[in-house]
């Protein structure tokens, strides 16, 4: 009798991925029958930058493959196969907020159900617990209260910074540093200084949401307007801080909007150089007053990557991160202009209040599997884009 073959009982994803396996769409001739896209690839390959028309000539075409072919070679010379991730955590202190905006699950009035604002203990305490993992980042943000005084921001960011020297503190949208200015009476910029003393060494993208007033007026209404996002951030790059900006599309903003938005954005990292990453949010209608539109669907996440690669040609990074666009989407970005899947994030509030599906965490190995499935090769980094290498127990930053 013929013996039987062992099982293999190797998970597909323990094998290594074979040199080749995957490969690369620069390897494969572009191609288009929307003759709308030659004259825009070869500017691409010139190194030349799009214009507004082009943008929106991107958004336009239903050949997905042709602007993915396209941001993915922006993606490969500027990165190589290197796909980044990091290893974080979101504090979120308080979810009250007076700013009541349409778009938003996370926010409560102060008084409402399931309202929180954390004592600083606490917030020390939840920052310790996934401390395990050797932690390189806290992202900081939360509602816009308005009891709150400025010192506890500045006292939870020095207590951070004194219990957790090595964490890079990421903290604090440009909305929440001018609602802070205007409750402490201080300028944008003296907020700013007296944060970054207190120990914040960069910025998150949020808030941004669409700069578009007709959308903002909707969507957002008593949150600052584009001009002051924008203003915020080009004072924050003048006294040092590094920021990132996000987009949020997918709710009732048009193609025009969003161009308008990643010209602003271009425009201003042309001016101060201060922007990182720029990270495109897909709406989460769940549990919003929104709630009757739909939620993205993946050919217009993929896409929204793509553009926004080919159009920030100033931006050293685009992130699609996991947690909006789930893993797997943000896996397949890899190959569509993305070089970050951001982090393990643990406890993330914002998008899970307004129903998102997505694992609150994920463990270094599960994004490292993630990179390496997707064909390319995943660098742990620090916020600042650093190497990070790991032993057991600590870890060092490359500079
Ligand atoms: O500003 C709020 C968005 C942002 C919803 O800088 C929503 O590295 C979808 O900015 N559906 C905060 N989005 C998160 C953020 C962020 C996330 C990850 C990394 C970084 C970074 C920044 O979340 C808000 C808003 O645009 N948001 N509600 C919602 N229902």
């Amino acid at each position: 009798m013929k013996k039987a073959e062992p099982l293999n009982l190797q998970r597909e994803w323990d094998r290594p991925v074979r040199a080749g396996i995957i490969k690369t769409m620069a390897t494969h001739p572009f191609q288009t029958d929307d003759v709308r896209l030659n004259p825009i690839k070869d500017k691409v390959l010139a190194g030349q930058r799009l214009t507004e028309t082009d943008a929106l000539t991107l958004y336009a075409t239903g050949d997905i493959l042709a602007v993915g072919w396209l941001a993915n070679w922006v993606r490969e010379r500027m990165h190589g196969d290197t796909a980044y991730f990091n290893v974080n955590r979101h504090i979120n202190p308080t979810n009250v907020c007076v700013a009541a905006c349409r778009l938003c699950a996370f926010g409560r009035k102060k008084d409402a159900p399931g309202a929180y604002t954390m004592a600083l203990e606490e917030a020390f305490t939840t920052a310790a617990s996934g401390y395990s993992e050797a932690i390189t980042e806290f992202h900081i943000v939360g509602g816009l209260h308005p009891d709150l005084p400025f010192q506890y921001f500045l006292d939870l960011v020095s207590g951070l910074k004194e219990r957790f020297p090595q964490v890079h503190l990421k903290a604090f949208t440009m909305v929440e540093v001018a609602y802070l200015a205007k409750r402490a009476k201080l300028s944008i910029q003296e907020t700013l200084q007296q944060m970054k003393d207190a120990g914040v060494d960069s910025l998150p993208g949020g808030g941004a949401e669409i700069f578009s007033d007709r959308v903002r007026h909707i969507i957002c209404d008593h949150k600052i307007d584009g001009d002051q996002w924008l203003d915020t951030a080009r004072l924050a790059h003048q006294i040092g801080l590094k920021s990132n900006a996000t987009m949020l599309y997918g709710h009732i903003e048009n193609d025009e909007d969003r161009v308008d938005h990643l010209l602003k954005l271009r425009a201003l990292q042309d001016e101060t150089g201060g922007f990182q990453t720029f990270i495109p949010l897909a709406f989460h209608p769940a549990n919003t007053p929104l709630q009757h539109l739909p939620t993205t669907t993946g050919m217009l996440d993929i896409k929204q990557i793509a553009v926004s690669r080919l159009v920030l040609d100033n931006f050293p990074h685009v992130k699609s991160y996991w947690q909006m666009m789930t893993p797997k989407i943000a896996q397949i970005s890899l190959r569509f202009g993305a070089d970050d899947i951001d982090g393990t994030v643990v406890e993330e509030k914002i998008y899970h209040d307004a129903g998102a599906t997505t694992p609150q965490g994920l463990r270094r190995q599960d994004l490292i599997r993630l990179i390496t499935e997707a064909g390319r090769e995943p660098v742990e980094r620090d916020t600042l884009y650093r190497p990070v290498t790991r032993t057991e127990t600590s870890f060092t930053v490359s500079v």
